[in-house]
């Protein structure tokens, strides 16, 4: 599917908020790319797409992951937000026609990280963090900084920072998540 067909869209599936982040996380996804040496188009479609699930209904989330066959982890079960990774992908292959399994597990694991990430999964899970449209977090300059330099650190930063959200927030962590800290946390 061409770019401007999978604008069109996303334009209905997701708020307009949410629109103008994954337009944000596709250029932050491109400039990361010329930085590390991933291929540009590929960062652009991951980091235009990872979203496209975001904005069904709660229960939807569950609904069609079930009705998909998708693997459904305890925590998602409770929180099927964090389902939107694993849809997304599902839906990009489906209906925007990416074959490329790269981009494709690039968008699955866009929330949790998860251990030993592949250059483009790591692009687009700091791409989604940083993106010019995010509203101010704690250490976001650093962590942006860090994003242009050095991506092992930056991806530690970023989960240490979600981390200590979620726990304030009372949320349960899935498995992956914190799989993803213990592996990157190495690398501060
Ligand atoms: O979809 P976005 O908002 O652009 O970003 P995202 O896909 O990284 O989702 C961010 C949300 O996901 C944020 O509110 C924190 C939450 N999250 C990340 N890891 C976990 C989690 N929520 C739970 N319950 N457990 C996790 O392990
Ligand atoms: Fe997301
Ligand atoms: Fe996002």
């Amino acid at each position: 599917m061409e770019r401007e067909e999978m604008l069109i869209s996303l334009k209905k599936k997701l708020t307009p908020k949410r629109y103008v982040h994954s337009i944000g996380v596709e250029y932050t996804a491109a400039c990361m790319a010329f930085v590390y040496g991933e291929d540009v188009q590929r960062a652009r479609i991951a980091g235009l797409l990872h979203d496209n699930a975001k904005c069904l209904p709660l229960e939807d989330k569950l609904k069609k992951a079930k009705k998909h066959g998708l693997t459904i982890s305890e925590c998602e079960k409770e929180n099927p937000d964090l389902l939107h990774g694993k849809l997304g992908a599902y839906y990009a292959g489906k209906k925007y026609g990416v074959t490329d399994e790269g981009i494709l597990s690039a968008i699955t694991y866009h929330t949790t990280g998860r251990p030993d990430m592949t250059l483009l999964e790591k692009i687009i899970f700091v791409a989604d963090y940083i993106e010019p449209n995010r509203r101010m977090l704690e250490g976001l300059p650093e962590i942006r900084k860090e994003a242009m330099t050095d991506l092992d650190l930056c991806i530690c930063h970023i989960l240490k920072h979600t981390l200590d959200y979620l726990k304030v927030k009372g949320v349960a962590i899935d498995d992956l998540t914190e799989k993803t800290y213990d592996f990157y946390k190495e690398k501060e």
